[in-house]
């Protein structure tokens, strides 16, 4: 979704084209509206978008250039703890090893709310660090898009996050997790038919500081210890969602303990099969 003197686009991406969905006879002017047909339907996602395709405007590739945010969902909630390198960054930096050992390899995830839309920026936006933290990272995540409870979507997350907060203390959890610019999402919703097993995607995040890489490093969603379908379970017992919602399924890519965020670096996502996520950083 993008904005342009006429207004929110709606774009689908088929290989190397790309249409702009809102100009079909049908018209559907965001992704939500996309979700809706296709819940109304008993169909995906893809099955919508491409009966839009026949009569939709074929746009120059440039015009997507600079995307909005894909996917404003009400709610952004996030599962903690769910790839080991997770667990042992976590027991490192708060002293309290049993904490983590224990949801790590109990039953029930851990899963937390993330961010309301006022606190989520989309691409090119500048993600923040709190002004009262001294040790912040980013967090490369699988988000899930979920529509009235099912999977319709996936897309890249950025969980920004204060180590120095939720060190000193676990229950500071919310305020280590939740404040302005805390979390990013996009550039796009990758259908599941697109994306084939969520479990099997290459995971890869840069960060670019003065010019220079400050931070590299990948990893491959194989090592996520919890399926999607499992963490978005639990995110809906007794808990009825939003219509839409974003699940970020947990980071496995942890900067080294020296390393933290800095106003000016430029942080780089990328997902197989889904995108790649670019946010500045500014201190909030
Ligand atoms: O308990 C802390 C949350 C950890 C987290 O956000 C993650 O593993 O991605
Ligand atoms: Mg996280």
């Amino acid at each position: 979704r993008t904005e342009t003197a006429t207004g929110p686009l709606l774009l689908a991406r088929e290989g190397r084209k790309v249409y702009d969905l809102t100009t079909a006879r049908r018209s559907v002017e965001s992704f939500r509206d996309l979700a809706r047909v296709a819940a109304t339907l008993e169909v995906g996602v893809d099955e919508v978008a491409g009966r839009l395709l026949d009569d939709a405007a074929l746009l120059d590739d440039d015009a997507v250039s600079d995307p909005d945010r894909p996917v404003v969902a009400e709610e952004v909630w996030a599962a903690g703890v769910t790839y080991e390198v997770s667990s042992d960054a976590r027991e490192a930096e708060s002293g309290r090893p049993e904490i983590y050992q224990d949801v790590f390899t109990n039953e029930r995830p851990e899963i937390f709310f993330k961010a309301t839309p006022s606190r989520t920026v989309g691409p090119g936006e500048a993600v923040g660090v709190r002004g009262d933290s001294d040790w912040d990272v980013p967090e490369p995540e699988l988000g899930v898009v979920v529509y009235e409870g099912e999977i319709v979507g996936y897309t890249v997350g950025n969980d920004v996050s204060s180590r120095d907060i939720e060190g000193q203390n676990p229950l500071y959890l919310p305020q280590a997790k939740v404040y302005d610019r805390c979390c990013s999402v996009g550039p796009c919703v990758a259908s599941p038919e697109t994306v084939g097993d969520p479990r099997d995607l290459e995971l890869s995040m840069t960060i670019e500081r003065d010019g220079e890489t400050a931070f590299e490093g990948s990893t491959s969603t194989s090592n996520l210890a919890r399926s999607p379908e499992e963490l978005v379970s639990y995110l809906t017992r007794h808990n009825d969602l939003p219509e839409l919602t974003v699940l970020l399924t947990g980071t496995s890519v942890v900067p080294p303990e020296e390393f933290t965020l800095r106003e000016g670096d430029a942080v780089d996502i990328d997902i197989e099969n889904v995108g790649t996520l670019s946010n500045g950083v500014t201190q909030v």
